[in-house]
Formats: C-alpha cells, structure tokens, sequence
C-alpha cells in the first residue's frame, strides 16, 4: 500500500516542461521527414480499364501517402508486363505495380509494403495471388478470406511475409 502512494507522485512543473520541449521536437522533426518518405514511395499501377478493384487497391495506398499513377494496358500487355517483371502466371493477380525496385503484384496491404521498403529484402517483391475478398481493395462487408502475402524471390521460390486471416 505505501510503495504505491510513492511511485504515483507526478513529476514537477520543469521536468514537465523538459518533457513537453523533447515532444516538440520529436513532431518538427517527423514533420521534415514526412515527405520525403511520401515522395520515395511513389507507385506506378499498370492495370486494364475497367479493373475497379485495381483502383480500390489504388485508393488505399493513396490514403496511406504513396503517390499513385496509373497506366492502363490491354489484357495481353498486362501479361507480358507481370512476366517481365519475373512475377509467374501461376501468381498472377490483378494489378502489378512497381515501387522503387520492387513489384507489388495484387491486393497486397500497405502495412506489407511498408515493411518491404524498410527491411530491403533481396527479392522481386511482394505478392497475393488471385484476389481474397477482405485484402485492402477487395473488400465485402464483413467477409474475409485467409490469405498470405508472398515474398516473391529471385529465383522464383516464394516465402511467407505476412498472413491475414
Ligand atoms: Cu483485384
């Protein structure tokens, strides 16, 4: 009972200011790095018209800063892009999308993205196959399938990023 009452005692008004200046500078300097952090993650979406879960997709990476341009190809040009990018057609899901050096291959979520660009993993990018309803763009009430986001690598081998069920 005692301990309690000593360790509940609040700081003093200084080490409050101290505290309040440290904060107040943390937020001036995140807000320096912020766009730069949004300018590096732009995003280019090759799609075909008329993919509306591509664009939700899309959405959803904007709402999130990245910087969204589309390029819109007929079906066949969308197939011989996801090859060239080295993502096989047993993988293949809606929209392929580059960020950096890396391709982004269906309703991948941004948190994944996230983690792809600040752990740097060798590798062609990320990857979910087919489109899950529930993953970010495919979305439908409350449904929601189990479903992983691939590490696609360079020899074609895939490895397991992240799961959502
Ligand atoms: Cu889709």
């Amino acid at each position: 009972m005692t301990t309690t009452t000593t360790t509940t005692r609040r700081p003093h008004g200084i080490a409050a200011t101290a505290g309040m200046k440290r904060i107040v500078h943390l937020l001036v300097l995140f807000a320096a790095l912020l766009p730069a952090a949004a300018m590096a993650a732009s995003v280019e979406m090759m799609t075909t018209s008329g993919c509306s879960c591509c664009h939700a997709w899309a959405r959803h990476l904007r709402a999130a800063g990245f910087e969204v341009t589309v390029k819109d190809l007929a079906m066949g040009q969308l197939m011989r892009a996801k090859l060239d990018a080295g993502v096989p057609a047993t993988l293949a899901a809606c929209h392929t999308a580059r960020i950096g050096e890396y391709i982004v291959e269906g309703h991948v979520p941004v948190r994944e993205i996230e983690r792809l660009l600040a752990e740097k993993p060798d590798a062609i990018g990320l990857v979910v196959p087919g489109m899950p309803i529930g993953s970010p763009g495919m979305e439908s009430g409350d449904r929601r399938e189990t479903y992983e986001v691939l590490l696609l690598k360079r020899d074609g081998k895939t490895e397991v990023f992240a799961r959502y069920e």
